[in-house]
């Protein structure tokens, strides 16, 4: 709806003509140019021309060094942009499918499957892309490469989406996750178990146990297809996550597909890609021997706690969007008591590029100042995302403003417009606020019950769980006695309240922290996990800035209360305080940090190593 990515008139990659809300939130078009224009905004022309024909030079060169056609079949229902930009980064020119014929004039087709499958096989039939697809996968003489839910798509049908019927180009049914405890959907990086010679996977190098596991992938996804003795032929690797090990590649000749995502998967992904489109001729060097840290099997391999770099990103004074970092939420800089600029630690995109380099197993935006603006005008974000995803290829998240809201011309907009427009810019996750703790108190009031309208049931119907991030902004509340408060209450070793009160629960704030409710972390997360949300993203604003490392407390409670993933977020001062949240509470899925990073206090790598030391699953 807000985007119309299409190929320019001579063929070349370029994305051209968007579709955004301009200053008075009335739908505008935009070019590549604009949003540079807007994102690197300075008072300074000479850097903005400059910029200009930087911009204008690179995407001559594009052209210019294109190593052949590729085409993608982008059917609209979520972020293949990154797939867009992983191919043209390998110096390919996308080509989109607009029609049937499209596909069986295709010279190599990528088919990167987003969304729910019920709804994707819904567009496929609308389109009438199915007998196509179908045709040019059975023929199997020219390169296909399904990704995700591009592979489970070729299989028989799937349960999700009531048992919805497939390609039926695999035997086999894809069927959800089971396991006890275990935590669905399956989220970050883990290896393949390789099981013939195939020149798409690269294996581990230096793997002392065995010749056949794979560097980490990303993968996130809630179903999977199982082996079985009618699919063998097909399966190329298979991944241990569950009850059983899964599909996580196929391969036939020249038709592949994988589970996880190439075009997140970092410098390994981007290979992957690579020999994907040159049939096996990249001479990308992507794996380096593995420290002597990551000797052990528990460190190379299985699902990686995952480390996150957070970029607080909000408008100074002066206009320019910079990314930010508070003390317990305030973003300040403070002398002699006075409040003064909003505190500027960098530029979005440079800072993502910067933690991707790093090793960051995922980048997460926060539009911090997004609950009071009117989100989708604030294009600078979109931009942000945009540029970010032409040259960061692991996951991305972006939250803030992430609701219903009409603008001052009186349209409304949804929560899943909001979300559709940052996916379409590159988004991988979104992630909601304070719209959360509102939509639970509502869950709370009627029974349990969500109505179907709320952000988080229609954007996870559209997009999935695993799209649906909550990031909750709790501060302890101290109560001398339980009893006082009807939300979950801990008794805490950690810090006593001002008072000596040895009791608290961890109220949840809307706007930024500047106003509490009454619902604790606790009880949001078990309301969101059951509307349909896909992960925690975990605050802690007595913690945020301090350095003191992560309050378990908060991590274990709210861990403890949902099957889906947690992220710890706030306090960390040390690699070690990574290893420690990660040991203290075993079903902590990733843990996230700001202030560490921007100030080059701690690098990523140093965390990583900290916790390959301490034998926690790494990807280093
Ligand atoms: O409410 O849906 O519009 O979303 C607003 C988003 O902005 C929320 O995710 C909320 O957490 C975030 N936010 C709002 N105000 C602030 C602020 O700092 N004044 N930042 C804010 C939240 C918390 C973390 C931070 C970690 C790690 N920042 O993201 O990065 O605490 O920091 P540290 O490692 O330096 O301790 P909506």
């Amino acid at each position: 709806m807000y985007n119309s990515s299409r190929s320019s008139s001579n063929g070349t990659a370029t994305t051209t003509s968007r579709v955004m809300l301009g200053r008075r939130g009335m739908m505008t078009t935009s070019d590549d140019f604009n949003s540079r224009r807007i994102l690197f905004h300075s008072s300074n022309n000479k850097s903005s021309s400059r910029n200009k024909r930087k911009s204008l030079t690179l995407r001559a060169n594009a052209a210019l060094a294109s190593k052949g056609e590729v085409s993608l079949l982008d059917y609209g229902a979520g972020n293949v942009r990154s797939v867009r930009n992983a191919m043209q980064k390998l110096g390919y020119t996308v080509k989109d499918i607009k029609s049937p014929e499209d596909i069986l004039a295709a010279k190599k087709l990528v088919f990167p499957g987003v969304g729910a499958y019920g709804s994707a096989m819904d567009i496929l039939r609308e389109r009438k892309l199915i007998e196509p697809l179908r045709e040019y996968v059975l023929d199997g003489t020219k390169p296909f490469m399904g990704v995700c839910l591009g592979l489970q798509l070729l299989f028989d049908g799937s349960e999700e989406s009531g048992g919805v019927e497939g390609l039926g180009l695999i035997p086999g049914t894809v069927t959800k996750f089971t396991g006890d405890d275990l935590i669905v959907p399956h989220i970050g990086w883990n290896v393949n178990e390789v099981k013939r010679e195939s020149y798409l996977i690269d294996l581990q190098k230096d793997d002392p146990s065995s010749a056949s596991v794979s560097e980490r992938v990303y993968f996130v996804h809630s179903y999977r297809a199982l082996p079985n003795e009618n699919n063998k032929d097909w399966v190329l690797s298979t991944c241990d996550y569950g009850s059983e090990p899964f599909i996580s590649a196929v391969q036939k000749g020249n038709v592949m597909a994988t589970q996880f995502h190439p075009e997140k998967s970092g410098f390994t992904g981007l290979k992957i890609f690579d020999q994907f489109l040159s049939g096996g001729k990249s001479e990308m060097e992507t794996s380096s021997a593995l420290p002597s840290s990551a000797s052990s099997d528990a460190v190379r391999k299985g699902l990686a706690k995952r480390v996150i770099a957070c970029l607080d990103v909000r408008s100074n004074d002066a206009g320019d969007l910079v990314v930010t970092k508070g003390d317990s939420y305030d973003v300040r800089e403070k002398s002699e008591g006075e409040s003064g600029d909003v505190r500027n630690l960098g530029k979005p995109v440079e800072l993502a590029k910067k933690y991707f380099d790093m090793g960051a197993d995922e980048v997460s935006f926060l539009n911090i100042t997004g609950y009071r603006d009117t989100p989708l005008k604030d294009a600078p974000m979109i931009d942000v995302l945009k540029l970010s995803s032409e040259t960061v290829f692991v996951p991305l998240t972006v939250g803030g403003g992430i609701r219903d809201f009409t603008d001052s011309n009186g349209k409304h907009y949804s929560s899943l417009e909001v979300a559709s427009a940052y996916f379409a810019s590159g988004a991988d996750k979104v992630s909601i606020g304070s719209d959360a703790v509102e939509v639970a108190e509502k869950f709370y009031a009627n029974n349990e019950q969500g109505d179907g309208t709320s952000s988080i049931e229609t954007i996870s119907n559209r997009y999935g769980s695993q799209a649906v991030v909550i990031s909750i902004d709790p501060r302890r509340k101290y109560e001398t006695d339980p009893k006082n408060t009807k939300n979950k209450c801990i008794e805490t070793k950690r810090k006593l309240g001002p008072n000596g009160e040895k009791y608290c629960w961890f109220q949840c704030t809307i706007k930024g922290g500047r106003e509490g409710r009454d619902i604790g972390a606790y009880e949001l997360a078990i309301a969101m996990e059951k509307l349909g949300a896909g992960e925690i993203l975990l605050n802690c604003i007595d913690e945020d800035g301090q350095g003191n490392g992560f309050d378990h407390e908060l991590v274990k409670m709210v861990a403890d209360a949902v099957k889906i993933p947690v992220i710890a977020s706030s306090g960390a001062g040390h690699p070690r305080h990574f290893s420690e949240v990660f040991g203290a509470v075993p079903a902590c899925s990733a843990a996230l940090a700001a202030g560490i990073f921007h100030r080059d206090e701690v690098t990523v790598k140093e965390c990583k190593e900290d916790m390959a030391k301490s034998g926690l699953p790494t990807r280093l």
